[in-house]
């Protein structure tokens, strides 16, 4: 099982921060705003590090500041980093990708499962060259649209994520019974990532009372007029799912 150093080093921020938030971080401000922008993510962060356990980036941010904003971010909060490239290419290309992402700082990439047992190897075994980063693949979608092709096929997805050795796996918040088979389907030592928490519908603490082991909020942080004390809350209510 490929990871072991960004689980540790994600369970330990969880634990010292008491946190199974992961911030998805998605703002944007166009490209001559690029400057304005790292200063704002550093203010961000600032006041709502405490309450999480990793930060996600994804394309709007890389595509917008450059990939240097992966380390950035990741030195500028001491928290890990996931890159959600949703890798889904031919296995030499996933191959590049995760390896410019791992070297520009991202502690885990996430990867589609819908492209087969083979591209996903391929970041696997750039995530072990790397130093054991995490591999967390999608079996599953928050969205609606998710219902028509990928959920279907969920269930051999989420197995193959266990055979290929993936840290973890992406669950949709917005519908806790999937959730719940996921963790069926992927037993304990999988973790399981839930987005869809907040502006999607889901409730904080619904995924972790299903099963998941943290929630993946986005707008309903960074949109907000008090990050801070939003992302204390949410951190809160997740906290009290998991006792549920
Ligand atoms: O199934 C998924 N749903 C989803 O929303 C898989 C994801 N990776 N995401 C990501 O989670 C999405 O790309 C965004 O970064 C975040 C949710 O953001 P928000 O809806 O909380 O603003």
């Amino acid at each position: 099982m490929v990871g072991g150093k960004f689980r540790r080093e994600m369970l330990k921020k969880a634990e010292e921060n008491d946190s199974r938030l992961i911030l998805a971080l998605d703002v944007l401000r166009g490209p001559a705003e690029a400057t304005a922008l790292s200063r704002e993510i550093a203010g961000l962060l600032s006041e709502v590090s405490d309450y999480l356990s990793a930060v996600k980036v994804g394309y709007p941010l890389v595509l917008e500041t450059g990939i240097g904003i992966l380390r950035e971010i990741r030195s500028g909060s001491g928290l890990p980093v996931i890159a959600d490239f949703k890798i889904a290419d031919v296995p030499h290309i996933s191959r590049k990708i995760s390896h410019l992402a791992y070297d520009a700082g991202a502690d885990a990439v996430i990867v589609h499962a819908f492209v087969g047992r083979d591209s996903m190897e391929a970041v696997v075994e750039v995530a072990e060259e790397k130093g054991d980063r995490g591999v967390i693949v999608v079996p599953n979608m928050s969205h609606p649209g998710a219902e028509a092709f990928i959920e279907p096929a969920s269930e051999r997805m989420a197995k193959l994520a266990v055979d290929i050795g993936a840290t973890g796996v992406i669950g949709p918040a917005t519908r806790p019974d999937e959730v719940r088979k996921l963790r069926s389907w992927v037993g304990e030592r999988l973790l399981i990532l839930t987005p869809g928490v907040g502006a999607q519908g889901a409730m904080p603490g619904e995924a972790i009372k299903n099963g998941a082991d943290f929630e993946i909020v986005g707008r309903a942080i960074y949109e907000s007029e008090e990050p801070g004390k939003v992302a204390k809350r949410m951190r809160d209510a997740i906290n009290e799912g998991c006792k549920t």
